[in-house]
């Protein structure tokens, strides 16, 4: 079978082709691959049960009147990581060490999208503001010292379904550099965002969702903010709407079904991206925080860093992150935090839709199944 186990490194890459490997190496694609298989496997796995005490809401109603599209978020304490999913019935095939330990966590409360950014939310920004985006710059050569000035290009990376099934331990089989890909243009030049106003925008890098969310008197979330809110006031549940992966029967969010990455079948109504807010909103009123895009987070991304807060003891407040990032499946690749998983998710590879599982990105790459929705504090 195709699904055989793998380590963190290839399960999570899906989230997280860097934009600097294929303007780098663009040829050397069959080498990188090479490369992630050789990679040792990024940390054990913790095995046991799990504690799951109860998500501890705030209390206090909400400040005020919400502002527009946003929604109260109360706070409180929470198990923040997930068990090992590969115990769970439909929990894949990754352990997904860097989600645990379960930790306990208290946020204080906060307004949040109730979707991921659209497409006519970020053009009002871009109007206004001038912003010109990440993946629409020239690349600069003292950047990619190493790189053939014909890689210098603008562009993004996009998903292209294969034309065979094929293992499933090189994403770079199904994710390219495609020159003139952007925000505007999702699949490169031939394509635009005709009748994709309310579709979540790609395509950003970290600091295009960070000016976005300056302009917009906002923020990007903390990861332990995202996942109280995905959480919706359930306590340890897989999912952000409970236990099941389709409840009655029905998919709850935009995934993957079909042989990946070859046929997406669209069971759950879309193959590839879906407008926002096509599924039941979690319990506190939040569209799509599993499935359709991914979301960056404001924290760096390191995979022990659960271990670490365990290390200090007690209830983390309001945790921000590692000050720095390391992954030891890509050495010296900064990471930020992604999180929720997206259209390209699937019980047959990577099931970053659970709730409490971790995605991660090289902050200068964007992709056409990574978006964001920001946050504001009181
Ligand atoms: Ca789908
Ligand atoms: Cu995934």
């Amino acid at each position: 079978m195709l699904n055989r186990p793998s380590s963190t490194s290839e399960k999570s890459a899906p989230a997280c082709p860097d934009r600097r490997v294929f303007i780098k190496v663009l040829l050397l694609a069959v080498l990188a691959g090479a490369a992630i298989i050789l990679w040792p496997r990024a940390a054990s796995t913790l095995h046991g049960p799990s504690t799951r005490p109860l998500t501890v809401a705030n209390k206090a109603p909400a400040p005020g009147e919400a502002p527009s599209g946003m929604r109260w978020i109360p706070g409180g304490e929470f198990s923040m990581g997930t068990d090992d999913p590969t115990e769970m019935f439909c929990g894949g095939t990754d352990a997904m060490p860097d989600a645990r330990p379960i930790h306990r966590v208290y946020v204080d409360g906060f307004w949040m999208d109730t979707t991921e950014v659209t497409n006519e939310e970020f053009e009002r920004f871009i109007k206004s503001s001038g912003y010109v985006t990440v993946a629409e710059r020239v690349p600069r050569q003292a950047d990619f010292p190493d790189a053939p000035p014909e890689n210098l290009v603008p562009g993004s990376v996009v998903f292209k379904p294969t034309k065979e099934p094929v293992p499933l331990n090189n994403h770079l089989q199904w994710w390219s550099y495609v020159k003139g890909a952007n925000w505007r243009h999702p699949e490169g030049p031939g394509s635009d965002l005709k009748g994709r106003a309310k579709y979540p925008v790609v395509h950003v890098a970290c600091e295009d969702a960070e000016a976005y969310a300056k302009w917009a008197g906002k923020r990007l979330p903390t990861e332990a903010e995202w996942e109280f809110a995905a959480r919706g006031g359930l306590s340890g549940q897989p999912y952000t709407w409970g236990v099941e992966l389709k409840p009655d029967g029905k998919w709850a969010a935009n995934i993957y079904q079909g042989p990946f990455p070859v046929r997406d079948t669209a069971e759950d109504g879309f193959a590839g991206l879906a407008p926002v807010a096509q599924f039941r909103t979690n319990g506190y009123g939040l569209y799509d925080m599993a499935g359709n895009v991914w979301e960056w987070c404001s924290d760096w991304y390191r995979p022990d860093y659960y271990q670490t807060l365990i290390a200090e003891g007690g209830v983390a407040h309001n945790p921000r992150g590692p000050a720095d990032s390391a992954d030891p499946s890509e050495p010296g690749v900064p990471k930020r935090v992604h999180r929720g998983g997206s259209f390209l998710c699937t019980d047959k590879y990577c099931t970053r839709y659970m709730v409490g599982s971790r995605g991660k990105g090289e902050p200068s790459t964007g992709s056409n199944h990574l978006g964001f929705r920001c946050v504001r504090s009181l």
